[in-house]
């Protein structure tokens, strides 16, 4: 079916149902005389006649918040690149576009619900658990691969991480957000999108295997150190929900609230294998969740926060929670077995913990962070967690990374007029000892080594981008491979071995 006939279907579906008379959503949406028809006849059909989204991606303010007013008008008018996203200069005048964009702008007039049930009826099993053959269908060091996630045209890329060379791409889900998480064996990947997707990938023979959509607004999802379930975390609706990894089935579903009864978004969650749990921030809400799976249920231990949380990061034993404070003024050390605040740091500049690396220095652990509103790398010690250090930096940063095996950390410059512009920092010194400038113009971010901590990847993140590899120790770039605005890249033995220089 193409897009003129699955339009006119749905349209047709929905008139004979009586929809557009009975759903009070579109009814007492209008607005605008005819903009809910409008949106019916014209973007129903693939963002679904809720605005949940379809075949496209989810058209509700929670989801377009990073998107500019302007540019989603430019997007209606003239469509969106390498998507099925078709102009409509030609069908709808000036007004009716801006209209339109109005009309996706404005919350819904009732509630939208993503409960139990339309979890379990978005769930997919391409190919169940057992079906599919257990030894790569290519040649590689399967511990040396990368995928590379390509936010351009929504597209993953999966790199021989010894030759460099890209082996498959397939494409992703309508903007993927987060790390994508491994299988304990590296065979399996779980991506997360915006919109609330989860996606089960068998690397070893290159196929989507599993989907099901966890929520409206999703934050991120972790999988356990046992590899046996998925956790998925939401801003919209209020919840967690607890998957088989095997095949994504629901297990659980878990709304996002205190015992009074109010509700809260999720910050993050992560797994935390030497607790065979996971833990999760909560942002609306003071408290900080223990999670563990009994009989294939959730059970929470709850901890009262001195702060609203926003990202967080650990130390390298799961002891601690290190957590943003939402009002971007601190940072807060949070023991896990106590539940108590055991430190503050002063990190004024709304530090991106979840990015944040350790190493050892002179003997001591520390860690490092940049800042989204701060021209600042904040490096601390992480048994006095007091800051040694600040670095000062050419503008605030989304990324660092290193390896354990280099001498060097990387950060990016992510925002600003040098957002062109990466910091490399001697682990020994704790100093910026080269800033390279691998494009021009072009933004320059997110670093990933390879398994060895011998080579690593640099996006240029831009449609017409690249990543570029570099050698670790000479610094000295080998090669660039074109990519659609690469954004995160992740190597299977970093991140199954939850290396110090990476995320987790
Ligand atoms: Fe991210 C990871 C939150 C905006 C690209 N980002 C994360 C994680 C969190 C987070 C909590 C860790 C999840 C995980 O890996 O499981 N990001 C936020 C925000 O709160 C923020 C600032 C605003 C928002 O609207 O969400 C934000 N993030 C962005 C972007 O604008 C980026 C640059 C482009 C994009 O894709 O939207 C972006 N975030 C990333 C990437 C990671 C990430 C590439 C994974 C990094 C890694 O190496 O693991």
């Amino acid at each position: 079916m193409n897009l003129t006939q699955a339009r006119t279907k749905i349209i047709s579906t929905l008139l004979l149902a009586g929809s557009v008379m009975a759903t009070p959503l579109l009814a007492s949406e209008s607005g605008e005389t005819g903009t809910d028809t409008l949106y019916l006849q014209q973007c129903a059909a693939c963002h679904g006649p809720d605005r949940l989204g379809g075949m496209g991606p989810a058209l509700l303010p929670e989801n377009l918040g990073r998107l500019k007013k302007a540019e989603a008008e430019k997007v209606i008018r003239e469509g969106r690149p390498a998507t099925q996203m078709a102009g409509y200069k030609d069908i709808l005048n000036d007004q009716q576009i801006a209209a339109l964009t109005d009309f996706i702008y404005q919350p819904p007039s009732h509630e939208l619900k993503w409960g139990e049930a339309e979890i379990r009826n978005s769930q997919e099993v391409s190919h169940a658990a057992g079906s599919l053959p257990d030894e790569p269908a290519f040649e590689a060091d399967m511990m040396n691969l990368f995928l590379v996630v390509e936010i351009g045209d929504h597209h993953v890329t999966l790199l021989d991480g010894d030759k460099m060379e890209p082996i498959h791409r397939f494409p992703s889900r309508f903007a993927l957000h987060g790390g994508p998480k491994y299988s304990p064996d590296g065979r399996y990947v779980y991506f997360g999108s915006r919109d609330g997707w989860i996606t089960k990938y068998d690397i070893y023979n290159l196929k989507v295997v599993a989907e099901v959509r966890a929520g409206i607004n999703m934050r991120n999802i972790a999988v356990s150190a046992d590899g046996n379930y998925v956790l998925a975390a939401n801003y919209l609706p209020h919840s967690m929900v607890l998957f088989d990894a095997a095949n994504l089935e629901m297990l659980d579903f878990i709304p996002v609230e205190n015992d009074a009864g109010e509700s809260s978004r999720v910050s993050a969650v992560y797994t935390a294998p030497p607790r065979s749990s996971f833990i999760a921030a909560l942002k609306d809400i003071p408290e900080a969740w223990e999670i563990t799976v009994e009989n294939q249920k959730a059970k929470l231990r709850r901890m009262t926060t001195d702060t609203l949380l926003d990202d967080f990061f650990f130390d390298p034993g799961y002891q601690h929670l290190i957590g943003a404070a939402r009002d971007g003024k601190h940072g807060v050390v949070i023991d896990l077995d106590t539940g108590k605040t055991t430190a503050e740091l002063p990190l004024p500049g709304m530090p991106h913990l979840g990015s944040g690396i350790t190493w050892e220095y002179e003997g001591r652990r520390v860690m490092a962070t940049p800042h989204f509103r701060a021209g600042a790398i904040s490096i601390i010690d992480m048994d006095t967690w007091e800051v040694i250090k600040t670095l000062e930096t050419e503008g605030p940063g989304f990324f660092m990374r290193s390896h354990e095996n280099s001498r060097y950390a990387w950060a990016d410059v992510f925002f600003g007029p040098n957002a062109d512009k990466v910091h490399i920092i001697d682990k020994q010194t704790l100093e910026i000892v080269k800033t390279l400038q691998p494009e021009p113009g072009k933004v320059a971010a997110h670093v990933e080594f390879d398994r060895h901590g011998e080579k690593l990847l640099l996006s240029i993140w831009d449609d017409d981008g690249a990543i570029i590899v570099y050698d670790a120790d000479t610094l000295e770039e080998e090669k660039r491979i074109p990519m659609n605005k690469p954004s995160g890249k992740y190597n299977v033995w970093n991140k199954i071995n939850y290396e110090e220089g990476t995320s987790h």
